[in-house]
């Protein structure tokens, strides 16, 4: 709009300019014949009263002089007369020029000097006036003058009016000339691209059994119309054929899901049953930045992998509201739809107060379920208080779950993460008919470890409301089988996996989360722009490791920069050759174990520095903020190594967010034996983070394995990831659970 406004602005300014050039040229030819036209009337009205005046000079009548100049004050246009003796004295002077006759002495002088009419334009009594005079003569000498004073400021008055008619004219012209462009760009421009426009997107979206919205029919645009329509057409065929494909494909599950496969099977398998989605975390933040709302994907692993189905499949997902600008973006049911650029779901927000986020979320869940889970040798702290807060807020979640199923028959509701274990029991219990089923997206520990919770009864029967729990290994759901067995009453079908509990059969199984395998054709290669790129960060090294993690003590970053400093130090020639870039977002820093871990990682950054450093190089450069998905695919790809250590982990999504940035078949990924990612990923170097000598050796194995040895490894890793990527994943979920 600011374009078309100083298209506009920019018409009006070379208008302007002609009119005004226009205007000065009939300003300047009137003023011209009117001062002519005055000139030559007054030569005739001098000589005519000549004939009276100079009689009466020569016979020195000077009473019956002014009687006669008395005569002629002021008529029409002229506003008196004053007569001069050969001297230049005034002889008879009309009253009204009495006090100007001396300023006007000399026009009368050089008339008599000259013999002959002499006239100027001059200011009298602040008018304008034309003043001529001519020489009185007695036989052939000069014996005086007479000077006339004709009225001149009607010429002033008239150029005025031009002035202000042309202006007035222009300003009328500008006025209906803006309005009359806007209208024409708004119909013949603005309006046919946004339909245009329109018509792409739905194109790109699904819309394709809707009629085009109103193609534009105008000349400009009928080509470019008619090129959409076609397009149109030949996608609309393509994505039947896709959709025959997909059908034929569904019960073959080893060839590859997409995006489309999943939406067929959904329709068809699902018959269409929506899909509540429930999490802590959201999948888009929004943030006040000055006066404007920004929005990001948070640093998680849960919300990396279940997007991409929310986005295929559409449904309702429900989640804490954690931004500071959540409450201004969603309607009055605390709902909004996302992704904000082309909305495919609903997201609702649950707001949560202080204390209750403090005992729910930072205590019970991160202090308490998060270490218990995760072998990593940081003790779970249990808080009474913090339990009662995880129960009330699990039953908030559990109450807005139900609300949103009242009107829906045979809901899915997929529940995410350890935060909601008590949810499945509270849904099942009020709606039987509803398919309930939870993901763990982080280890299940062994019986004895689990042992510790003081409320791991109520934890486990929470979970077993469902009718699927999903693992992301086939070790974690062995775990969890033996804590039921060990601590509540059930019966237990180790064959099948099921526990039955009070008549009603829960399925443990596992389901390997993954990722949306990147569309290759979107892809761009490693290029030039990454030596650039590397050169705006100040490195120049040949080798590049990566490591992509949040602020957490679980994923080994400690135990990295450990193997780099021993890799350093018995492989030298690395030194001054080798930068290892950590990324790292800030991740639960209200929780004192994660500040006391973030300054130790600073620390333990400076300390490896400290011992290379050398010519303004050192060996660990690490980006403390959240990246967005493009920057971290950007470092992915220009790794030569990616270091995933991980002391425990359920699966790891930076391993095979690395495999399937690595368009080009290169790099190596060095990954830790205890992630869930290590199962299927068998072609990366396969460490134990707590062994450093053996990290270090498997770095300088990854710089050194030759490029047909990485291409060979890592297109088996590709395709483990773009067979079992994150459609497949939810496709065989869901197939469980409606099946159940
Ligand atoms: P997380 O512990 O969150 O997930 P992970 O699977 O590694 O761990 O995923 C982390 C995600 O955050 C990745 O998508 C990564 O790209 C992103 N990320 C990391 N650093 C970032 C940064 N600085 N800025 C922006 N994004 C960043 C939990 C479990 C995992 C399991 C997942 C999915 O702990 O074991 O794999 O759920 O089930």
């Amino acid at each position: 709009m600011k374009q078309i406004f100083a298209a506009v602005f920019v018409i009006i300014v070379i208008i302007s300019f002609i009119v005004v050039a226009f205007t000065l040229t009939q300003v300047q030819q009137e003023e011209q014949r009117l001062k002519t036209s005055l000139k030559q009337r007054s030569i005739l009205l001098a000589e005519s009263l000549k004939e009276t005046v100079q009689p009466n000079f020569i016979n020195k009548s000077d009473q019956q002089l002014q009687n006669l100049v008395d005569k002629f004050e002021d008529k029409q246009r002229l506003a008196g007369m004053v007569i001069y003796d050969s001297k230049g004295d005034t002889i008879a002077t009309s009253s009204s020029l009495i006090t100007q006759v001396l300023k006007t002495k000399k026009i009368a002088e050089d008339a008599m000097d000259a013999d002959g009419a002499n006239g100027d334009f001059v200011e009298l009594t602040n008018e304008k006036m034309y003043l001529l005079a001519i020489p009185l003569h007695d036989e052939e000498s000069v014996v005086g003058a007479l000077m006339i004073a004709q009225d001149a400021s009607y010429i002033d008055t008239r150029l005025t009016g031009i002035w202000k008619n042309n202006l007035l004219r222009l300003f009328v012209q500008a006025s209906l000339i803006s309005a009359a462009i806007l209208l024409i760009i708004r119909w013949l421009i603005v309006e046919p691209i946004r339909n245009l426009v329109k018509s792409l997107k739905s194109t790109r979206t699904e819309d394709l059994e809707q009629n085009s919205p109103g193609l534009p029919t105008n000349f400009f645009f009928r080509p470019l119309a008619k090129e959409i329509t076609n397009i149109r057409g030949k996608l609309k065929e393509a994505r039947l054929i896709a959709d025959e494909e997909a059908k034929l494909g569904l019960e073959k599950l080893n060839s590859p899901w997409t995006e489309q496969r999943l939406k067929v099977f959904i329709k068809d398998v699902l018959k269409d049953r929506t899909i509540f989605m429930v999490s802590n975390r959201e999948p888009y933040i929004h943030t006040k930045k000055g006066r404007s709302i920004n929005y990001y994907i948070p640093a998680s692993g849960m919300v990396t992998a279940i997007e991409p189905i929310m986005e295929a499949c559409g449904g309702i997902w429900i989640a804490q509201g954690s931004g500071d600008a959540d409450k201004i973006t969603v309607d009055k049911d605390d709902k909004l739809n996302v992704p904000p650029e082309e909305p495919k779901y609903t997201l609702k927000r649950i707001w949560l107060s202080e204390k209750e986020e403090a005992g729910y979320y930072y205590g019970f869940s991160n202090e308490g379920l998060w270490p218990l889970c995760h072998i990593a040798y940081t003790r779970p702290t249990f808080r009474k208080e913090d339990w009662e807060e995880y129960k009330k807020v699990n039953g908030k979640f559990a109450q807005t779950i139900l609300t949103e199923i009242k009107n829906i028959e045979r809901p899915i509701v997929l529940i995410q993460d350890f935060h909601l274990a008590l949810v499945p029991r509270i849904i099942k219990n009020s709606r039987p008919d509803a398919s309930v089923g939870i993901f763990w997206h982080i280890p299940w520990p062994n019986s004895e470890s689990f042992s510790v919770c003081p409320w791991k009864k109520e934890i486990i029967d929470g979970i077993l409301g469902a009718d699927l729990i999903g693992f992301q290994t086939q070790l974690h759901c062995n775990n969890f089988i033996e804590t039921v067995s060990r601590e509540i009453e059930s019966l237990l079908d180790f064959e099948q996996l099921t526990v039955t509990r009070n008549g009603h059969t829960s399925f443990v199984k596992p389901f390997p989360i993954s990722i949306a395998f990147p569309n290759p054709s979107k892809e761009k290669s490693a290029n030039s722009d990454t030596r650039k790129f590397l050169k705006s960060l100040n490195i120049k090294t040949k080798y590049i490791g990566v490591g992509v993690d949040r602020l957490d003590y679980t994923k080994g970053i400690l135990e990295r920069l450990k193997a780099i400093e021993i890799f350093l130090k018995k492989y030298p020639a690395y030194v001054g050759n080798f930068s290892f870039i950590q990324i790292a977002a800030p991740s639960r820093s209200k929780i004192k174990e994660y500040q006391k871990f973030t300054e130790a990682l600073e620390k333990e950054v400076e300390r490896v520095n400290n011992l290379f450093r050398k010519n303004g190089w050192k060996p660990v450069i690490l980006f403390k903020r959240h990246h967005t998905r493009e920057e971290i695919s950007r470092f992915y790809k220009l790794a030569n190594v990616c270091l995933v250590t991980s002391l425990h982990d359920g699966m790891n999504l930076v391993a095979k967010e690395f495999v399937a940035a690595r368009g080009d078949n290169k790099g190596v990924l060095v990954l830790s034996q205890f992630t869930g990612a290590a199962r299927e990923l068998k072609d990366a170097l396969i460490v134990n983070p707590y062994n450093g000598e053996q990290t270090a050796e498997a770095i300088k194995v990854a710089l050194e394995l030759s490029p047909l040895e990485q291409t060979k490894k890592m297109r088996r890793m590709r395709e483990v990831v773009k067979n079992y990527n994150i459609y497949r994943w939810s496709a065989e979920l869901l197939k469980v659970i409606v099946n159940i």
